[in-house]
C-alpha cells in the first residue's frame, strides 16, 4: 500500500485530478480570488518544437497573469512565458474554483500570436476542450478551414490597466459555455491543431488562461474536505476522514513529508514550519488527489 501510494506520488505534480487551492498561514485563511489558471494538472507535449517545456520553466509558464508587456506586436516568446504544446501536444490546466457561464466569454486562452506587415496575424491554432470532473470532456466547435472556434488566433493585447478578465481589452480568445450548454467547469484542454493550417505550422503555444466569470472559492465542490490543515507552535498538522498519502515539498522541489495519514485526531507531519515559506501539499486518495499551497507568514 505505501509503496502504491508512493510511486503514485511521484507522479502527481502534474498529474490527476488536482484541486489547487491557497491557504495563508496562522490563522488559515482563504485568499482572494486568482483567476488564471492554478495548476497543469495532464499533458502530453508532441514533437517538433521544445520551448518552455523543461523545469525550471513549465509549468509556471502557463500559470498565472500573461507578461503586462506583451502586445500586439510584441508577443510572449520566452521559455519563462510559454510553452510550446509540439506538434499535437496538449495539456490540462484547472483553477482555483469553478468557472461559471455568465454574459458572453468566460474563460479566454492567451496564445503567442502576433500581428506584423501591416496587420497580418500569425496565429497557432489550439482546439479547446473544457470538463467539469476532468474525465468527461466537451470540445469548442472548429472550422478546421476557417480556424473559427479555435484558440491561439487573436494576440494578446498588452499595457498598463488592461483588464485581462474583460475580452475587449485583453485580446487573447474567449470561449463562451453558454455556446456547449454548461453552466461551470473546472477544467481546459487546450490541444495544439496547427496540422489544420496552411501552410502547416510546427506547434502551438500556451501563455495563460483566465476565467471572466467565476464562482466563489467558498463553494468549492467535492475535494477541499479531503483533508485539513493547521498550525500549532510551527508544527503543521494534518487531519483526514479517511486514510491518504500526503507528500510535502518546498518551493525548489524538495521533500518535506511523504507519508500516509489515517483517519482520526490531526496528525503532525512536519515542525518547524519556515514563516514566509511556501509549501505544496498534496493529499491523494484512491479516487482523487487535492493539491494546497500553503503560505506561513
Ligand atoms: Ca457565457
Ligand atoms: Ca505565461
Amino acid at each position: 500500500m505505501m509503496n502504491i501510494f508512493s510511486k503514485k506520488l511521484n507522479k502527481i505534480k502534474y498529474r490527476g485530478f488536482l484541486v489547487f487551492f491557497v491557504i495563508t498561514g496562522f490563522p488559515l485563511m482563504l485568499l482572494s480570488q486568482n483567476p488564471w489558471a492554478s495548476a497543469v494538472v495532464d499533458y502530453a507535449f508532441g514533437g517538433g518544437q521544445t520551448l518552455g517545456q523543461d523545469a525550471p520553466y513549465f509549468p509556471s509558464n502557463v500559470l498565472g497573469a500573461v507578461n503586462p508587456n506583451v502586445t500586439n506586436t510584441t508577443p510572449a516568446s520566452l521559455p519563462s512565458e510559454v510553452v510550446s504544446l509540439g506538434r499535437n501536444g496538449w495539456l490540462v490546466l484547472t483553477f482555483e474554483q469553478d468557472v461559471i457561464d455568465g454574459q458572453g466569454a468566460d474563460f479566454t486562452v492567451f496564445e503567442n500570436a502576433f500581428e506584423y506587415a501591416g496587420g497580418q496575424v500569425f496565429d497557432e491554432w489550439l482546439i479547446v476542450s473544457v470538463s467539469q470532473d476532468g474525465e468527461n470532456w466537451i470540445t469548442f466547435p472548429y472550422d478546421s478551414i476557417t480556424g473559427i472556434g479555435f484558440a491561439g488566433r487573436t494576440p494578446t493585447h498588452g499595457g498598463s490597466g488592461i483588464n485581462y478578465q474583460d475580452i475587449y481589452q485583453s485580446g487573447g480568445d474567449g470561449f463562451d459555455l453558454a455556446e456547449i450548454g454548461l453552466n461551470s467547469i473546472r477544467f481546459v484542454k487546450l490541444q495544439d491543431a496547427t496540422r489544420f493550417q496552411t501552410p502547416e505550422k510546427i506547434a502551438a503555444e500556451v501563455d495563460a488562461v483566465i476565467g471572466i466569470h467565476l464562482a466563489d472559492p467558498t463553494t468549492i465542490p467535492i475535494a477541499t474536505n479531503l483533508f485539513s490543515l493547521s498550525v500549532e507552535n510551527q508544527t503543521l498538522l494534518i487531519s483526514s476522514l479517511e486514510t491518504i498519502a500526503v507528500l510535502i515539498v518546498d518551493i525548489s522541489g524538495r521533500e518535506l513529508f511523504s507519508g500516509l495519514i489515517s483517519p482520526g485526531a490531526a496528525q503532525s507531519v512536519f515542525c518547524n514550519v519556515p514563516t514566509g515559506g511556501i509549501m505544496y501539499i498534496t493529499g491523494r486518495n484512491q479516487k482523487r488527489t487535492h493539491y494546497a499551497k500553503f503560505l506561513m507568514q
